[in-house]
């Protein structure tokens, strides 16, 4: 067979590859800046349909496949680019931390799934002058390229570019090009990245047609003076051959400002000064033009001035202090897998910008190149990464073990030199990181040495070298310490720490799966509070759900497990701040006001005293506006925008606003001030609300006066029922379950069932560190028991009942022993008193509250609380205090994995009724974490998928509870804070119910 096995040799990573050099593609003219790659004349895009034929094995492949004889007029087609996976060859596979293969370095299983690629292209125009190179993007794992019939190349790596010089192989005519890729090779070791495993041609495929003489690379540092007065643009120009090059620097107007012009011999330095250059950074991405002409060949690249240091342990940008609010992504599109379209990374990014953040981590592997450029044009800092995770090798035994193997040093220099050399010329790029999670070794170092000695403008960056790791504790050319998923108090003890020099980035932190993160308010605290904090990314940008359609045309996601493979990590990918499809989850607003570049702090409320802090790093808060409102209740009473702010980064200043509030009144006031963007940007239209702070506003709180009951109360016993009975309502408190069983308006009937107390909630991903502890304790089986339930006073205007009780499952010591008083009153009220003894052996609870099953149809919600989406006690930067009207799906927030959702924090009253608004109230002076849901919580705790979840046929769940424990991140981050747990071991909680009819 033709392919020699180099798939298996970690010395041998490519053959007749291209050395690797920056992006870019050259153009005939300066259309060049317009990255439109199709208008040079020397580019020609091979994407579309190719011939394609798939081997289960790659050895069941021969001479015959890869010769021009082949017939392959009855081969399968498949578009360039795309992943076999989602074109229904091979197999989908989802795995995190482990190799899906054996640990057996450099071999890889026998069976090696392979596919052969056949593209006929006509080429007509070949010349002396020219030479032709065919760039693929990215293949994954490895692939072996043919012309023509004849071998032209080898290359393995798959997030990076592999160029080949095809010249000698090429013919006027008909050509054929041919592409073997393998699915595994001795590079797979170095791909365990946490993802789905794809496989092909999944990044776009092109013929340059170039100047035989010509610039092959371009190195451009474009350096600041220390007080940024002085530019100065070091261009490394590498021609092959003796080449006359032209090199132009026009500034953003189009004005040259630089200009040279001379031979170049192999690799020569030019330099061009600009005076008081306007500086490039995420906030204001200034870009200047440098054009590189050479023969027929213009080629460009964005300039970007910045400087990048690190003084005092401070992390800076232009000598600012930065804080980089980051979040990890991975190229992960529902449909197309590890393909993404330009549209797409557009579409990431602007949402990205439209919550507020700066900085993307390209977890765990070089992006399209094109995304880097939508970064420069954007204004984003990027800690671009090596394709590089070997995290197995720790299930394995030794998680160090290929990063200290002199023989597979080559292989992780090879992944630092292609990222670096790729990518040296984006502006956006500040970071190099050399991968993920593959322990720490000599090879590591020398990456580090290699990528500071290549370019000493840009910061390092590597998580696994953190403390500790014996042996290789030498990190000099790291410049930061990161790390992953610490706790506050670490990150706190580490700021204070003045023995730690190095600024601190949190590469990985607040995991979003499911539910959450619900301590990244707390992250940021500390990040403002300490300058050596440099900020960090969130884990991470998307949910990697796969986009299934059933014959309804019903879309559902999947995830690992759901294609029949064995060995996977289920949903341990669903962990994103969107959802496939790039829908906002719960998570990404609060990220967002987390993210905020303003503070708005109360300082006197009597006399409208705020203080307003500009976050920004760059921005005078004058670009702008303020817009400020007071609601009544809920309702807008007064407002007014301040339009001109001069307020210098990080600086702050009080103003006043001049609101006018009664000081004492039944109704409740606040004050939200808001900071709204003055121009529509990309991401957002004028008017944009960046971010806010709302102020509850000091009136004194007038009780309003109870209505008195017009009618004198009734009771009737029957059996272990009391039936109590008023004007126009009947309700009946059966004594045996100590609960009411039947409360009714009018006879509208708004029980569909007993309600009971209870503790437990569908568990949620990020209750992982504390599930199985629940588990032990019988949380998830509770009933409630009552030992005694008792008519305490019984007159015309009042009836108490006394009830004792507990909540406890099989074999198990209960878990909460209470008493609740309930009073009805001749109006209509039923008026709950609970005091709740928690055992002092369980765990924090996961809630604590009344579940009251109300008849399905009761689907109009109206509350005064927060909204108008979902909130937790950890979790509430992005939801204000206000008067919602929405319906029980509306509160249902969608996760793939089903779990807890929709809770409202702090609520102070809440309808739940049918169209006509006949229901139930709930109130309480104290206020109280409020749900309602059509699904029952043994469903939500027992489904898989949200497209599996079963409507209750006959009844609508609502929650009244005291307290929800947080939600917190501890899916992979740490345990729930205990400020966020409810932990008291004795509760009291009281609050009112009563059917209505709603009025308004
Ligand atoms: C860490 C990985 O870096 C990341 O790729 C992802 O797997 C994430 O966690 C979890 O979703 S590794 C973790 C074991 C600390």
């Amino acid at each position: 067979m033709t392919l020699e096995k180099v798939w298996e040799n970690p010395q041998i990573l490519q053959i007749n590859r291209e050395k690797p050099r920056a992006y870019y593609i050259p153009c005939h003219d300066e259309s060049a800046k317009s990255r439109n790659r199709q208008l040079s004349d020397h580019f020609r895009l091979l994407n579309g349909e190719w011939k394609f034929s798939y081997f289960s094995n790659v050895n069941d492949i021969n001479d015959k496949h890869v010769s021009n004889e082949v017939d392959v007029s009855g081969w399968d087609r498949l578009l360039v680019p795309s992943c076999w996976q989602t074109n229904g060859y091979d197999q989908m596979q989802y795995v995190n931390v482990r190799y899906p293969f054996p640990f057996d370095p450099p071999h890889v299983p026998n069976e090696n799934p392979a596919g052969v690629y056949v593209k006929d292209i006509q080429i007509s125009d070949l010349s002396e002058r020219k030479e032709q190179f065919i760039v693929f993007e990215g293949v994954s794992a490895c692939f072996y390229l043919y012309v023509n019939g004849q071998f032209a190349g080898y290359s393995q790596g798959s997030r990076m570019p592999a160029e080949f010089n095809i010249t000698p192989y090429l013919k006027d005519g008909k050509n054929r090009l041919t592409a073997v890729v393998l699915k595994w090779g001795d590079g797979s070791y170095l791909e365990d990245q946490d993802m789905w495993r794809y496989t092909g041609i999944f990044r776009d495929v092109y013929l340059l047609s170039r100047d035989a003489i010509r610039i092959e690379d371009v190195f451009n540092r474009a350096v600041l003076s220390e007080d940024l007065t002085q530019g100065e643009l070091q261009i490394d120009l590498t021609a092959k051959g003796s080449c006359h090059a032209e090199v132009l620097l026009k500034d953003e107007r189009g004005e040259t400002v630089g200009h040279i012009a001379r031979e170049i011999n192999g690799t020569e330095s030019l330099s061009m000064t600009v005076d008081s250059p306007a500086l490039w950074n995420a906030e204001n991405p200034v870009l200047y033009d440098l054009y590189v002409k050479s023969g027929e060949e213009v080629l460009h690249f964005h300039i970007g001035f910045r400087r990048i240091t690190v003084e005092d342990g401070v992390f800076k940008i232009n000598n600012e202090a930065v804080k980089l609010k980051g979040v990890n992504r991975h190229d992960s599109h529902p449909k197309l897998g590890h393909t993404i379209p330009l549209n797409h990374m557009k579409k990431d990014l602007l949402l990205m910008k439209k919550h507020n953040m700066n900085t993307v981590r390209a977890s765990h592997y070089p992006n399209d190149p094109r995304f880097l450029t939508l970064c420069d044009q954007l204004g984003f800092y990027v800690i671009d990464e090596a394709d590089l995770e070997c995290h197995g090798a720790g299930e394995a035994g030794d998680i160090h073990w290929l990063s200290k193997q002199e023989d597979w040093q080559a292989a992780f220099l090879d992944r630092m030199e292609r990222l670096v050399e790729r990518d040296k010329n984006n502006p956006s790029v500040i970071i190099w990181s050399l991968g993920n999670e593959a322990g720490y070794g000599i090879n590591h170092i020398k990456m580090a040495e290699w990528a500071k000695k290549r370019d000493a403008t840009r910061l390092t960056h590597y998580e696994s070298a953190a403390e500790g790791y014996k042996g290789h504790e030498n990190t000099e050319a790291l410049d930061m310490e990161s790390r992953m998923y610490p706790t506050l108090q670490y990150v706190e003890e580490y700021a204070k720490n003045e023995s730690k020099t190095k600024p601190m980035f949190l590469c990985e932190y607040s995991h979003a799966m499911g539910n959450g993160p619900g301590d990244a308010a707390d992250y940021w605290e500390l990040i403002y509070k300490y300058p050596k904090l440099m900020g960090g990314c969130i884990w991470e940008w998307n949910d990697h759900g796969i986009s299934r359609t059933d014959d309804r045309g019903n879309v559902s996601y999947a995830y690992g497990g759901d294609f029949g493979e064995t060995i996977h990590d289920g949903n341990f990918c669903i962990d994103g701040l969107v959802k496939p499809d790039r829908t906002p989850s719960t998570g990404l607003k609060e990220i967002k006001a987390v993210y905020k570049p303003v503070r708005f702090k109360m300082k006197s409320a009597e006399e409208g005293l705020v203080e307003v802090t500009n976050l920004f790093d760059f921005t005078n808060l004058s670009d702008y506006e303020i817009q400020w409102m007071v609601e009544r209740d809920g309702e807008v009473v007064q407002q007014n925008v301040i339009y001109d702010l001069d307020l210098h980064p990080k600086a702050s200043k009080v103003i006043q606003i001049p609101y006018d509030v009664p000081e004492a009144s039944v109704s409740s006031y606040y004050l939200t001030v808001s900071l709204l963007q003055k121009k529509t940007e990309p991401w957002a239209e004028k008017g944009h609300e960046i971010g806010f702070e709302q102020f509850k506003l000091p009136v004194k709180k007038q009780i309003p006066e109870k209505r008195a009951g017009k009618h004198s109360l009734k009771t009737e016993k029957n059996g272990s029922k009391l039936v109590i009975s008023g004007l126009d309502f009947t309700y009946v408190f059966n004594l045996e379950a100590g609960q009411f069983e039947k409360v009714s308006l009018n006879d509208y009937e708004c029980l569909a069932g007993i309600p009971s107390f209870t503790a437990w909630r569908a568990p949620i991903d990020n209750d992982a560190p504390i599930l199985q502890e629940w588990k032990k304790h019988g949380f998830d089986k509770l009933n409630m028991h009552t030992y005694k339930a008792e008519v305490v006073q019984e007159d015309e205007s009042l009836i108490e009942l006394q009830v004792h009780f507990s909540l406890s499952a099989f074999s198990r010591f209960p878990v909460v022993k209470g008493t609740a008083n309930w009073k009805v009153h001749s109006s209509g009220a039923i008026a709950v008193t609970c005091q709740a003894d928690v055992n002092g052996e369980v765990p924090y609870l996961p809630r604590f509250g009344l579940e009251i099953p109300m008849p399905k149809g009761n689907d109009e919600v109206e509350y005064f609380g927060n909204g108008p989406h979902e909130s937790y006690m950890d979790m509430k930067s992005s939801v204000r205090k206000g008067r919602y009207l929405t319906t029980v799906q509306g509160m249902h927030e969608q996760y793939i994995y089903p779990q807890e959702n929709g809770s409202r924090y702090g609520t102070d009253w809440a309808i739940v009724s049918n169209e006509l608004g006949m229901g139930m109230k709930f109130s309480s002076n104290e206020g109280f974490s409020f749900n309602v849901s059509r699904y029952a919580l043994a469903e939500l705790t027992a489904t898989s998928h949200d497209h599996q979840l079963q409507e209750d046929n006959s009844r609508t769940w609502v929650y009244i509870d005291y307290k929800m424990s947080g939600v917190g991140s501890g899916a992979c981050g740490p345990a729930l804070a205990e400020n966020y747990q409810l932990n008291e071991k004795s509760i009291s909680f009281s609050f009112e119910m009563e059917p209505v009819f709603k009025e308004h």
